[in-house]
């Protein structure tokens, strides 16, 4: 049965939507017949939203935490859909149950949508179809999109061109996670979460993590770092203060002006001051450039992306689609030294799975520096 734009409209008061809903994000998610007609309809309904993605390691409490925001957001009147990327094997389903476990306490409730989604292996960790389930979200009337992924290796890739608003999650005792904002998510995280604040470790690691975040010097500023409980609550309604001041002060709709601007993540000078940085820490970086384009390709002849040796990066060689491929590649170069370039385009098996635009094709040369 044909879905129409009109029979997802939360706002127009015509009773439960939710069925609708259901199937048109499972038209979408598959990219069923039907579905890029139902998504350019929407097109103009979206960009009310805040995408606030969620990322962090293993069992950090990121799912916990979206629960106590939920309660948090519910009075304030927010409508809430909340994408969970399913990182193990589609399968078992395991996650996918924890999942709706801890974020189960408002499931039921009328303006609250939980889906999760499985990466299905795709590159950078994020579905293929997951901005565009986030559209749907968006367009329906969903004032607030959560998108939950595990923040290790790539993952986070797309969620920095999805959201508006990123959460970084550490758990003291994690010990990688400070490790990691070391590494480079300091230029992708908005605010940083210490969860578990109960634990004797937790000061120890917002103190640590202050003292990190000072360090990014851009127009942003330091990055705020809060301290959460997410099993009682404490601390959530200052994160939900936060998060609102953050789309004050940043706005929302990102991905749909990113994609419509095609606008850089970062000027050459940030790239190279970030470059700077990791080799004075004494990283291993590569540098990807733009060196051919044809057809309609996001970024121009001349862009660059620059990674480190644990797969950070800063820049863009495309709209999100092929930087998780150019990143792994990145590590390779930096491990044998051996620049190479890279070729994607509609016809390859590789950049359909990426989601290269339609008829671009893009070169990128591949070298390690210093
Ligand atoms: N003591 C304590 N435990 C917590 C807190 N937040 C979460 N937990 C527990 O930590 C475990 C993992 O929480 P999740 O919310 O599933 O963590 P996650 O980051 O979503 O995990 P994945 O989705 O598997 O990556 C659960 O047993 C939670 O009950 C907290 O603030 N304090
Ligand atoms: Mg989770």
């Amino acid at each position: 049965m044909m879905i129409r734009a009109e029979d997802i409209d939360l706002a127009d008061g015509s009773g439960a939507p939710r069925s609708a809903l259901a199937r048109a994000l499972t038209l979408v998610e598959n990219a069923r017949a039907g579905a890029a007609e139902l998504l350019a309809a929407l097109a103009p309904r979206r960009g009310r939203a805040q995408v606030v993605g969620v990322t962090g390691a293993p069992g950090a409490g990121k799912s916990t935490l979206i629960n106590a925001l939920l309660g948090e957001w519910l009075r304030r009147g927010r409508r809430i859909a909340v994408v969970a990327i399913d990182p193990s094997s589609p399968i078992t389903g395991g996650a996918l149950l924890g999942d709706r476990l801890r974020m189960g306490e408002h499931g039921g409730d009328e303006r609250v949508f939980i889906r999760s989604l499985s990466s299905r292996g795709h590159l950078g960790g994020l579905s293929r179809t997951t901005g565009e389930v986030v559209d749907v979200f968006d367009a329906a009337g969903f004032d607030v999109v959560v998108v939950e992924t595990v923040g290790v290796g790539q993952s986070e890739v797309d969620v920095r061109a999805l959201a508006d608003t990123n959460l970084v999650v550490c758990a003291p005792g994690l010990g990688d996670d400070v490790q990691a904002v070391k590494a480079g998510i300091l230029e992708t995280a908005d605010i940083f979460v210490v969860n578990k604040g109960d634990s004797p470790l937790a000061s120890r690691a917002v103190l640590d993590l202050q003292q990190n975040a000072g360090l990014r010097h851009d127009e942003r500023g330091p990055v705020p770092v809060l301290l959460t409980v997410a099993t009682s609550g404490e601390g959530v309604a200052e994160l939900a203060d936060h998060i609102d001041a953050h789309a004050r002060l940043s706005g929302v709709g990102r991905r749909i002006r990113a994609a419509a601007s095609g606008a850089a993540v970062a000027t050459d000078a940030e790239l190279f001051q970030q470059v700077r940085r990791w080799r004075a820490e004494g990283k291993g970086v590569a540098l990807a450039t733009v060196v051919r384009t044809w057809g309609s390709s996001p970024r121009p002849e001349g862009s660059h992306l620059a990674i480190d040796e644990h797969g950070a990066f800063v820049g863009s060689v495309s709209g999100g689609c092929i930087e998780g491929a150019v990143i792994g590649e990145a590590q390779s170069v930096i491990a044998d030294g051996q620049p190479r370039v890279l070729e994607f385009g509609v016809s390859d098996e590789q950049a359909w799975e990426v989601g290269l635009a339609c008829g671009g094709r893009v070169q990128v040369f591949l070298e390690r520096i210093g």
